[in-house]
């Protein structure tokens, strides 16, 4: 009976297409973008509820979220345009895991093994459970507060809209995306306006988000939005060194600086480059890559420490001002920008010398194991002392050094096995949890290989372990990493969904107070936009076919927009 549902579901779905790009804005712009064609299955599913908004303003927090407290149709040529071509790649690779279902299976009452299809559509109806609490208590605001049903603002630029748009478009939500381009076109920056957004997280959630939509859609406002903010953000940058200043006042239309950074973080500075430069690309306007080209310069030119960085700078002497070695917070998508700059452009030989010399260093003197079970990790340096703790958020960097590995196997072909080292790590913070979830950091000082303290037990759906997760799946097609992104997924749906709508992040992963994990008092009224823009987009392409976003096609921002990379000229 299932099977038959199954056929009937599929019967009535449509396919996507990968999208075509024919239509040349700017001579310096799209006009070299190919077409990429890549079919795959949908489920389109019901228009999801009319919101109600609870215009309310968040206390404003300028600590980037990786520091601590930081119906229509679409035009024809977008990623959905195929509905009425057959599918051409319906095969899904074999993993060697998957159950044919028989009658003797249907009157098990034992939980059974779903395909891979299947796993794809328990993702995807699990994203639209998150979405629509979105959507119903916050649609059009920053974050939804999912226990308390309210949405908050604090960059009055629908963050979390604009983060899930393009995980919509890749889930082939025909409805939800439509229903979003409206508001970008008609709502967005057309409000309240800020005092205090950051330069680092409105690039890479908001800039990141309109510009992947557009290269998955086609659609140009996309690109005339992007504009429409970069030209206010720009203010940023007008500072005597050209380092930009970390917040923007969009009301005032001033740069500000934080209350609590002195000078700036490298983190902040360095993980703005790829979607700055693909912007001047997309619109023909070459000032927005100037900028940040210059501070990639900056960057180039500091004196570093064990061959690496520190977490924060000083603009005026261009100098690093702390002693903090850490592949975590403050720092960690600096040297991932390095990689990916070079992947968007191969003409950025500068950006692959950055990541050549930061990588060995990285290897060479922050790769450690664990005790007693040899556990790869990165530890930490302050100056020359020794800190063995590893944050969830240095756990992107297995993703990172796959990705290296197989895009430039010519000089990082021997960083695979590290990463898979790194990635098994990773996932035991997952794997020896009671709830299967990871803390935020572990501390390596422990004669169980880690341990976790006090303060570190939270979780806040963070991506990065599935995003890698995500890579080593696509290097090396081995079904183990399927498994634990399968696990990790299983867990969260257990520990953090909502019975009503909505996820949410955990205070405590080491603690179950009851069996079925609806314990309220263990919840945290939070639910990043990153969990639908990054770890459930990363955990449904975990389960997708190599071309549905294609390596050798896009480049992911930091937070998991796919850019498309540019054909050399
Ligand atoms: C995201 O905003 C990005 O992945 C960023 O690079 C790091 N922190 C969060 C997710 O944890």
């Amino acid at each position: 009976m299932k099977t038959i549902v199954s056929l009937l579901i599929i019967g009535i779905s449509t396919f996507v297409l990968i999208n075509s790009f024919a239509s040349p804005l700017h001579p310096f712009s799209v006009s070299d973008t190919s077409i990429t064609t890549a079919n795959k299955e949908t489920i389109f599913s019901e228009p999801s509820s009319t919101s109600t908004n609870n215009e309310e303003d968040a206390p404003h927090d300028d600590t980037p979220d990786n520091v601590q407290p930081r119906d229509d149709s679409l035009p024809d040529d977008a990623v959905f345009s195929g509905v009425d071509d057959p599918p051409m790649n319906l095969e899904i690779p074999p993993t060697g895991r998957e159950t044919v279902e028989s009658d003797e299976n249907l009157k098990d009452d034992s939980p059974k093994e779903l395909s891979i299809e299947e796993r794809r559509d328990e993702i995807r109806n699990e994203f639209q459970h998150a979405w629509n609490a979105y959507t119903s208590y916050a649609w059009g605001m920053d974050d939804v507060r999912p226990l308390s049903k309210r949405g908050v603002n604090s960059y009055y630029m629908g963050l979390t809209l604009i983060d899930s748009i393009d995980t919509i478009i890749i889930m082939g939500l025909k409805d939800e995306y439509q229903r979003c381009r409206d508001w970008v076109e008609t709502s967005f920056l057309k409000g309240q306006k800020s005092s205090a957004s950051s330069l680092f997280e409105t690039t890479i959630r908001v800039l990141g988000g309109l510009l992947s939509a557009f290269h998955l859609s086609n659609d140009k406002m996309f690109i005339d939005k992007a504009v429409e903010l970069a030209d206010i953000l720009s203010i940023a940058f007008e500072t005597p060194s050209g380092i930009p200043l970390p917040l923007v006042n969009l009301r005032e239309r001033q740069g500000r600086k934080s209350s609590w950074i002195r000078g700036a973080s490298m983190a902040e500075i360095g993980t703005l480059q790829l979607e700055w430069q693909d912007l001047s690309k997309l619109s023909g306007n070459p000032d927005y890559a100037a900028k940040v080209n210059h501070v990639a310069q900056k960057i180039a030119q500091m004196d570093r420490k064990n061959g690496m960085f520190t977490k924060f700078m000083d603009p005026l002497s261009n100098r690093l001002t702390d002693s903090t070695i850490t592949v975590g917070a403050m720092i960690d998508s600096l040297y991932e920008y390095f990689l990916k700059q070079y992947l968007l452009d191969s003409g950025n030989t500068e950006a692959l010398r950055m990541y050549r010399e930061t990588i060995a260093s990285i290897i060479s003197k922050l790769l450690t194991k664990s005790s007693p079970n040899g556990l790869s990790y990165f530890q930490e340096l302050s100056g020359s002392k020794e800190n063995h703790r590893m944050e969830h958020l240095a756990c992107f960097m297995p993703g990172m050094m796959a990705l290296g590995a197989i895009q430039i196997p010519d000089e990082f072909a021997s960083h695979l096995e590290p990463a898979k080292e790194v990635m098994r790590t990773c996932y035991e913070f997952y794997a020896r949890q009671p709830t299967g979830l990871s803390p935020e950091t572990v501390s390596f000082e422990s004669d169980n290989d880690f341990t976790v303290l006090p303060r570190d037990k939270h979780n806040l759906l963070r991506p990065e372990t599935v995003e890698s997760l995500f890579y080593l799946w696509r290097a090396t097609h081995d079904p183990i990493y399927r498994e634990w992104g399968w696990n990790i997924f299983k867990s969260f749906q257990k520990h953090a969904k909502l019975e009503g709508k909505g996820y949410s992040a955990l205070k405590d992963v080491t603690y179950i107070s009851n069996a079925d994990g609806h314990d309220q008092s263990n919840r945290k009224d939070e639910m990043e936009s990153f969990f639908l823009g990054e770890t459930m987009k990363y955990l449904f392409l975990l389960f997708e076919d190599d071309d549905v976003i294609s390596l050798d096609e896009f480049v992911f921002n930091t937070e998991a927009h796919p850019i498309r990379r540019w054909k050399s000229e």
